[in-house]
Protein backbone atom coordinates (compact mmCIF):
# COMPACT_ATOMS: atom_id res chain seq x y z
CA UNK A 1 0.00 0.00 0.00
CA UNK A 2 1.59 3.81 -0.85
CA UNK A 3 0.09 6.58 1.33
CA UNK A 4 0.03 9.82 -1.24
CA UNK A 5 1.55 12.44 0.89
CA UNK A 6 2.86 14.52 -2.22
CA UNK A 7 -0.47 16.38 -2.45
CA UNK A 8 -1.35 16.94 1.26
CA UNK A 9 2.31 18.31 2.48
CA UNK A 10 1.81 21.65 -0.01
CA UNK A 11 -1.82 21.95 1.44
CA UNK A 12 -0.69 21.91 4.92
CA UNK A 13 2.04 24.15 4.86
CA UNK A 14 -0.76 26.63 2.77
CA UNK A 15 -2.51 26.73 6.16
CA UNK A 16 0.22 27.08 8.26
CA UNK A 17 1.49 30.86 6.70
CA UNK A 18 -2.17 32.45 6.47
CA UNK A 19 -2.37 34.54 9.23
CA UNK A 20 -5.61 35.19 11.01
CA UNK A 21 -8.36 37.71 9.27
CA UNK A 22 -8.85 38.89 13.81
CA UNK A 23 -5.97 40.22 15.31
CA UNK A 24 -5.32 37.59 18.69
CA UNK A 25 -4.35 37.76 22.11
CA UNK A 26 -1.90 35.70 23.89
CA UNK A 27 0.00 36.24 27.64
CA UNK A 28 -3.15 37.18 29.41
CA UNK A 29 -3.79 38.34 32.73
CA UNK A 30 -6.09 40.20 35.49
CA UNK A 31 -4.16 41.50 38.27
CA UNK A 32 -6.92 42.54 40.92
CA UNK A 33 -6.41 45.61 42.94
CA UNK A 34 -4.95 45.44 46.74
CA UNK A 35 -8.26 46.93 48.06
CA UNK A 36 -12.02 44.59 47.23
CA UNK A 37 -14.38 46.80 45.56
CA UNK A 38 -11.28 48.59 43.55
CA UNK A 39 -11.51 47.82 39.81
CA UNK A 40 -8.77 44.97 38.34
CA UNK A 41 -6.44 45.30 35.54
CA UNK A 42 -6.10 43.09 32.28
CA UNK A 43 -3.20 43.04 30.18
CA UNK A 44 -2.22 41.09 27.18
CA UNK A 45 -0.45 40.81 24.31
CA UNK A 46 -2.40 41.37 21.03
CA UNK A 47 -1.15 39.83 17.56
CA UNK A 48 -2.29 41.91 14.14
CA UNK A 49 -3.95 39.86 12.22
CA UNK A 50 -3.82 39.90 7.97
CA UNK A 51 -5.87 43.06 8.14
CA UNK A 52 -5.23 46.48 10.24
CA UNK A 53 -7.77 46.13 13.04
CA UNK A 54 -8.82 48.81 16.06
CA UNK A 55 -9.93 47.38 18.94
CA UNK A 56 -12.98 49.47 20.45
CA UNK A 57 -13.93 47.55 23.75
CA UNK A 58 -13.66 45.03 26.33
CA UNK A 59 -15.89 42.31 27.80
CA UNK A 60 -15.35 39.78 31.05
CA UNK A 61 -18.63 37.62 32.28
CA UNK A 62 -19.86 38.95 35.63
CA UNK A 63 -17.78 42.50 35.49
CA UNK A 64 -20.32 45.53 35.52
CA UNK A 65 -18.08 47.04 33.01
CA UNK A 66 -14.95 47.17 31.29
CA UNK A 67 -13.25 50.45 29.84
CA UNK A 68 -9.41 50.66 27.43
CA UNK A 69 -7.41 52.44 29.98
CA UNK A 70 -3.90 54.04 29.45
CA UNK A 71 -1.68 55.01 32.26
CA UNK A 72 0.50 58.22 32.31
CA UNK A 73 2.81 59.79 34.75
CA UNK A 74 1.27 63.09 35.70
CA UNK A 75 3.74 66.59 36.46
CA UNK A 76 3.85 65.49 40.23
CA UNK A 77 5.51 62.25 39.51
CA UNK A 78 1.71 60.63 40.69
CA UNK A 79 0.69 57.75 38.19
CA UNK A 80 -3.34 58.78 36.46
CA UNK A 81 -5.35 57.07 34.15
CA UNK A 82 -7.01 57.82 31.06
CA UNK A 83 -10.23 56.38 28.98
CA UNK A 84 -9.15 55.58 25.37
CA UNK A 85 -11.87 54.76 22.84
CA UNK A 86 -9.77 52.76 20.57
CA UNK A 87 -6.56 51.48 19.81
CA UNK A 88 -5.36 50.37 16.48
CA UNK A 89 -3.85 47.17 16.02
CA UNK A 90 -1.80 46.95 12.72
CA UNK A 91 -1.92 43.92 10.33
CA UNK A 92 0.87 41.98 11.39
CA UNK A 93 2.00 44.16 14.05
CA UNK A 94 2.37 43.54 17.97
CA UNK A 95 -0.05 45.66 20.66
CA UNK A 96 1.42 45.31 24.52
CA UNK A 97 -1.58 46.05 27.23
CA UNK A 98 0.77 46.11 29.94
CA UNK A 99 1.43 47.20 33.75
CA UNK A 100 1.88 51.57 32.90
CA UNK A 101 0.45 51.32 29.46
CA UNK A 102 -2.29 50.54 28.37
CA UNK A 103 -4.79 48.02 30.28
CA UNK A 104 -8.18 46.55 30.12
CA UNK A 105 -10.11 48.05 33.99
CA UNK A 106 -12.25 45.68 34.84
CA UNK A 107 -15.46 47.39 37.19
CA UNK A 108 -17.70 45.29 39.59
CA UNK A 109 -15.99 41.70 38.96
CA UNK A 110 -17.69 38.88 40.99
CA UNK A 111 -15.97 37.35 44.18
CA UNK A 112 -15.81 34.39 42.48
CA UNK A 113 -12.90 35.93 39.85
CA UNK A 114 -10.04 35.14 42.69
CA UNK A 115 -6.25 34.64 42.08
CA UNK A 116 -5.51 30.97 40.07
CA UNK A 117 -8.83 31.44 38.58
CA UNK A 118 -9.25 32.28 34.96
CA UNK A 119 -11.19 34.73 33.27
CA UNK A 120 -12.54 34.60 29.54
CA UNK A 121 -11.76 38.08 28.07
CA UNK A 122 -13.67 39.12 24.96
CA UNK A 123 -12.03 42.09 23.06
CA UNK A 124 -14.19 44.04 20.66
CA UNK A 125 -12.79 45.60 16.68
CA UNK A 126 -14.34 48.11 15.00
CA UNK A 127 -15.41 45.74 12.11
CA UNK A 128 -17.61 43.44 14.75
CA UNK A 129 -15.23 40.92 15.17
CA UNK A 130 -14.07 39.37 18.49
CA UNK A 131 -11.18 37.75 20.03
CA UNK A 132 -10.97 35.63 22.91
CA UNK A 133 -8.38 34.71 25.55
CA UNK A 134 -8.46 33.37 28.74
CA UNK A 135 -6.87 35.61 31.43
CA UNK A 136 -4.88 34.09 34.42
CA UNK A 137 -6.15 35.54 37.49
CA UNK A 138 -3.34 37.02 40.26
CA UNK A 139 -3.44 39.21 43.69
CA UNK A 140 -2.60 42.63 43.21
CA UNK A 141 1.07 41.79 44.61
CA UNK A 142 1.47 39.12 42.06
CA UNK A 143 4.41 39.02 39.65
CA UNK A 144 2.88 38.56 35.68
CA UNK A 145 2.93 35.28 34.75
CA UNK A 146 5.64 33.83 32.60
CU1 LIG B 1 -7.29 51.92 34.42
Amino acid sequence: MTFRWTLAAPMLLAACSTQPAVPDASEAYVRLAAIPGRPAAGYFLLHGGAKDAVLVGAEAPGAARAELHTSRRTGNGMASMDSIARVAVPARGRVAFAPGGQHVMLFGLPASVAPGSTLPLTLRFADGSATLVAARVIAAGDAAPE
